[in-house]
């Protein structure tokens, strides 16, 4: 492993004890040191929306730059471009990327821009102390909707796979040795990958106990990640409302298509 230095800065962090952002950090950590051999460091760029989450580039010592609410894929998409030999990875919170940054998530899928996209998914406004965000389910009590948002949740697997993403998985913080495989698979993938990841905010919407009960992985059920058909289906397994269903985890599509970079 070529891996000399750590690769936290050593900035006070200050997440909330036992947040889900913690698995997700570690996870792409780890998985960095294990793609060192291949990728060296200083061809990574993690950009980061605005939230909790966003601070995790204060805290990875990677090149790193610190979007506005809802850019981090356009940043990155104009970095890819400029410099192909990099590799931009782009953390985000399911209000930043769902919500405010809505459009620039669907058009980065539908260019097939070579990045990748990783949103950590509390299904909460958490840094502005838990509004509803379009991944919030009806249980959802937040201070401003405390009956539950007046809406449906969107499913963004869904909207991933329609918009041509060629890299669509879910992921769980709290299994961080199969998140961080996702991880690795999504930085190599060729292409524009996405992973939405389950991250428990310990705070506003404490999903450990549901996601540990309910989360099966798509590769325990011979699930094939380049049939189209078999991921919409599973995609539509659970809609982030039902609370008796299984949710699946892992890779739902995979496939192989030019990217914006090359097109252009
Ligand atoms: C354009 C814009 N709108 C609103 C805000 C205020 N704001 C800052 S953080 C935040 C919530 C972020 O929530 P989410 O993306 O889900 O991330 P989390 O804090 O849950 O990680 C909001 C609404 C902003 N900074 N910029
Ligand atoms: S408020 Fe929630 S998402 Fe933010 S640091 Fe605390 S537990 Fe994590």
């Amino acid at each position: 492993m070529a891996v000399t230095k750590s690769l936290y800065t050593g900035a006070e962090i200050t997440w909330c004890r036992l947040c889900g952002n913690f698995g997700l950090m570690s996870a792409f950590a780890w998985a960095v040191e294990e793609l060192s051999d291949t990728i060296p460091l200083e061809k990574f760029v993690i950009l980061s929306g605005i939230g909790c989450h966003g601070k995790i580039v204060d805290y990875i010592d990677l090149n790193s730059f610190y979007s506005i609410h809802g850019r981090a894929p356009a940043t990155a998409t104009g970095i890819k471009l400029a410099n192909p030999e990099l590799y931009p990875v782009c953390f985000v919170g399911d209000g930043d990327i769902y919500a405010e940054g809505v459009s620039h998530l669907i058009f980065s899928a539908k260019r097939n821009s070579d990045i990748t996209v990783i949103v950590h998914d509390n299904r909460s406004y958490s840094l502005t102390t838990g509004q509803f965000t379009p991944t919030s389910p009806s249980i959802f009590k937040g201070k401003s909707t405390p009956e539950g948002p007046p809406e449906d949740p969107m499913n963004p697997i869904v909207l991933m796979l329609e918009a041509g993403a060629t890299f669509v998985a879910r992921g769980y913080a709290g299994y961080t040795d199969h998140l961080k495989e996702l991880i690795k698979q999504a930085i190599l993938h060729r292409g524009f990958s996405f992973i939405d990841v389950l991250q428990p905010c310990v705070v506003f919407f404490n999903t450990y106990e549901f996601y540990n009960q309910h989360v099966y992985k798509l590769e325990d059920v011979g699930h094939d990640p380049t049939d189209y058909d078999q991921a919409y289906r599973r995609a539509k397994e659970w809609d982030y409302n039902r609370e008796d269903v299984k949710i699946p985890i892992g890779v739902f599509y995979k496939t192989e298509k030019p990217t914006y970079e090359e097109r252009i």
